[in-house]
């Protein structure tokens, strides 16, 4: 008996499996119902009790190397199976996760479709800026205090290489470049340099509107502005104009729209019923001049929104900082907007 245990041993230990076939040839050769293993066990009932101690000892182990063989082949054979799967290009490919738009961009796209409904198209410019574009074109005096080392960043500490302050340089370089009618609006970033708090930031984002043609009025400003706001913040929406003063334009004001309280009293309006959006006027004929534009025979009306407080508006939004730091847990807010 003992001949016929080593012998099936050494037959278990050859038995090469290939293939699932293979396994199950294997799997009756040596447990089946008539198979060697059961075979041996009735052998092993007839042997004297003398035996019965050690032979069962070996016959158990045989039973239990043959069992593990059965085990790991089929593993083995399922880990090639799915390497096989896994190189099958017919496959539909797996789904990666969607991240979503940063809420600066959504605002920004919105109020760039907006303008362009009405004819507007887009203007790019430098960050980096000289002096010229950013102030002396724009009416800026030379004592202002915008010009400070205080509120300005200069590069190098060279007083003509800056960054810009606010995209109407792109428009100086618009209105040099191109002849009246000149509509177009300067989405970008912008930079002051201002201590940073949950109300302001020293970069932010902006878009400036700019209209010259003949006979362009103060009402054409007005008109553009109702059109944006309600494209905006809805149909319902009431604008107001109330005065203010800019270099670069006369005269100025400043746009409010109706808060969505309707005025009967919240934090966000601080119970005014009415929100600051943007700033406005027209084109200082001293800005036009500078650009080469005649004054005597064009006119034109600017504005200039920020895109952070915008968004801050639509979206309730408690403190500018989260722009800037790309928290997920912030940013996964907006998936839903497309
Ligand atoms: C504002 C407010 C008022 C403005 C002016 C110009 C330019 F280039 F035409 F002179 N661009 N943008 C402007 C006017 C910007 O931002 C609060």
């Amino acid at each position: 008996m003992q001949d016929k245990i080593d012998k099936t041993l050494k037959e278990a230990h050859n038995f090469e499996v290939e293939n699932p076939s293979d396994l199950e040839k294997f799997r009756i050769r040596f447990l089946g119902k008539k198979g060697i293993i059961p075979e041996l066990f009735d052998e092993f009932k007839n042997l004297p009790h003398s035996e019965k101690k050690e032979t069962g000892k070996i016959l158990n182990e045989l039973k239990k190397t043959v069992q593990v063989k059965i085990v790991e082949s089929a593993r083995k054979l399922s880990v090639k199976h799915e390497n096989q799967i896994s190189i099958d290009l017919t496959l539909p490919a797996e789904q990666l996760p969607a991240g979503s738009r940063h809420p600066i961009s959504v605002v920004r796209k919105e109020i760039i479709e907006i303008f362009s409904r009405i004819g507007f198209t887009v203007s790019d410019g430098p960050e980096i800026e000289d002096d010229w574009h950013v102030f002396s074109a724009l009416n800026f005096p030379s004592e202002h205090p915008a010009r400070d080392m205080q509120d300005t960043f200069f590069i190098f500490k060279n007083p003509d290489i800056l960054l810009r302050t606010h995209t109407s340089s792109v428009q100086v370089r618009v209105m040099n470049s191109t002849r009246p009618p000149i509509r177009t609006i300067s989405p970008g970033r912008v930079f002051r340099n201002e201590a940073i708090s949950a109300r302001s930031h020293c970069i932010f984002h902006q878009i400036e509107g700019l209209y010259v043609d003949e006979n362009v009025s103060f009402a054409d400003l007005k008109q553009t502005l109702q059109f944006f706001a309600k494209e905006l913040f809805g149909e319902d929406t009431k604008i107001r104009l109330r005065p203010s003063f800019f270099p670069f334009t006369e005269p100025s004001g400043e746009m409010d729209v109706s808060c969505s309280c309707k005025g009967e009293g919240c934090k966000l309006c601080k119970n005014t019923g009415w929100l600051e959006v943007l700033g406005c006027g027209m084109v200082d004929p001293n800005v036009l001049r500078d650009c080469n534009i005649d004054p005597e025979k064009y006119t034109g009306f600017a504005f200039g929104l920020g895109i952070e407080r915008i968004a801050l508006l639509k979206y309730d939004i408690k403190d500018i900082r989260l722009y800037f730091e790309n928290d997920v847990r912030f940013l996964n807010q907006f998936s839903a907007i497309i």
